[in-house]
């Protein structure tokens, strides 16, 4: 065992310190001796440190922490509004009024490290929970004692930094795995310990194994945050000890920052007497081609619709070979169009369809040059849907991107394709609540047609809690 070791730092009038221990336990009692019962934790990560070769090396804990006085402020939570303002301000352009780091209150930590590990922590008298902020304006708030929220800071920083190391491979999953657990205990030990004066069973459980649930499936923390806000405030304690009833609330809270189109294959024709024209766009490979087969396939050989398909995807070699294969296949006329005025021209030739269904060349999102092509033969299409397509196995970040890139092509709706590539699927929650497009479509595999669904929020919420992506 080694003794915890700090790096002390100032900047500015900020005392901020790094420990490293063999446990968050130990590290956490250090912290309390040294910066006092209000010190805040910023920054959590572990690693592995000594070995030959990576063997025998030890996990080492490292935590940055200040002292109270200079906690950054405690904003009070927002009252419930509607969800969709919630997403807004979660993602939108206007970003919420603080980005400051914030800390969670080591005292209370402390105790719950302590009764995990009775051996790791100093014993420490029981101290009452006051903040040292200066900011008069918050300074009711900051007296609090530590709150649900200051627990998840926590939880959300060590399941973070477990995730990206897990993803390096610097982290062993049983590692993983024992960060998750130390981190849903502590989370409970803090909502518990909020809840003192109330008799009978603590009825979070349920909730906090939801939570760090949603964060192991990297739901972004603003959201994770929401939903366990809204659902904690909307049921009753008795309720709350009701698993499957909590479960199905998250699911319903979550389902609602994905908006969702609804009107897949819809039946009633345009009211403008052309055909529906449907077009989609988005980077190279995410399965454009594939989806317009499914497309084609399920209105026509279940909704016994007139189908049409256009492809302007000529940069590729054998990229109109793929949807000619597919239009024999169902027997579908298909229209080649290497100019935006082909495009339209192509259209027109289509009149007597019901579903005219367009693929389009993949391009890369940070091409111009092609974007500016691809919104020109959109525009000669002039479609009553443009889908853009991403890819669940791209990053959250790459979907971001592309959804902002191909803003040109003015996509007025999403589908996200490749979800049985996936094993988290918080970031197309994310991702869709960001975007703001509605979902329309989600495909889980291959094949042609089976493995396309009408968008759903429920079916994506019902994914990132554990249900299975094939059915
Ligand atoms: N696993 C999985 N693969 C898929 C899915 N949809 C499409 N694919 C595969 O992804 C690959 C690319 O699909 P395409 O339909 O050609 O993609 P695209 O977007 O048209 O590609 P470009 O035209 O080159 O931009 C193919 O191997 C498809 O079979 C899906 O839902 N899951
Ligand atoms: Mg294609």
């Amino acid at each position: 065992m080694t003794a915890p070791r700090a790096d002390a730092s100032q900047e500015g009038c900020v005392n901020l310190k790094t420990y490293h221990a063999d446990s968050i336990a130990k590290a956490l009692s250090q912290i309390k001796r040294e910066l006092g019962p209000n010190a805040v934790i910023l920054h959590t990560r572990t690693y592995k440190k000594g070995g030959l070769f990576g063997i025998g090396a030890r996990t080492r804990v490292e935590i940055t922490a200040a002292d109270g006085a200079h906690a950054p402020p405690r904003r009070r939570r927002r009252s419930p509004s509607s969800l969709a303002l919630q997403a807004q301000r979660a993602y939108g352009a206007s970003p919420r009024p603080s980005t400051q780091p914030r800390g969670v209150a080591v005292a209370t930590l402390v105790e719950d490290a302590a009764a995990l590990s009775p051996s790791d922590a100093a014993p420490s008298p029981a101290q009452p929970q006051t903040s040292a902020a200066t900011d008069d304006s918050l300074a009711a708030e900051t007296r609090e004692a530590p709150t649900d929220a200051d627990a998840r800071i926590l939880a959300r920083s060590v399941v973070r930094e477990a995730n990206a190391d897990a993803a390096r491979g610097a982290l062993e999953p049983d590692l993983v795995l024992r960060e998750l657990a130390t981190v849903k205990r502590l989370v409970a030990g803090v909502l518990r310990s909020n809840r003192q004066g109330l008799s009978g069973p603590a009825p979070a459980d349920a909730l906090v194994e939801r939570y760090a649930q949603l964060l192991e499936q990297e739901v972004a923390a603003e959201i994770a945050d929401e939903v366990i806000a809204v659902v904690r405030e909307d049921l009753t304690r008795a309720e709350l000890a009701d698993e499957a009833l909590v479960l199905q609330q998250i699911r319903k809270q979550l389902a609602a920052f994905i908006p969702t189109a609804n009107d897949s294959f819809a039946n009633e024709p345009p009211t403008d007497g052309r055909p529906r024209t449907i077009a989609l766009v988005g980077p190279t490979g995410v399965g454009k081609t594939t989806t317009v087969a499914k497309l084609a396939s399920i209105y026509k050989l279940k909704h016994g619709r007139r189908v049409g398909l256009v492809t302007s995807d000529t940069y590729r070699i054998a990229a109109v070979d793929q949807l000619r294969t597919y239009a024999n296949i169902i027997g579908l006329p298909l229209k080649v169009a290497l100019t935006p005025r082909e495009m339209a021209s192509s259209c027109a030739s289509l009149a007597s369809c019901d579903v005219i269904l367009i693929d389009t060349a993949g391009r890369s999102p940070r091409d111009e040059d092609r974007l500016r092509e691809l919104r020109d033969f959109v525009r000669a299409a002039n479609p009553h849907e443009t889908h853009l397509v991403l890819s669940g196995a791209a990053s959250e970040q790459a979907m971001l991107e592309a959804a902002q890139r191909f803003a040109v092509a003015s996509p007025d709706r999403l589908i996200f394709t490749k979800l049985d590539e996936m094993v988290q699927y918080g970031a197309l929650v994310n991702a869709a609540a960001r975007i703001g497009k509605q979902l329309s479509y989600i495909t889980t595999g291959q094949e042609v047609p089976d493995h396309l669904e009408p968008g759903s929020g429920d079916r994506l919420a019902s994914l990132v809690l554990g249900g299975a992506c094939v059915r």
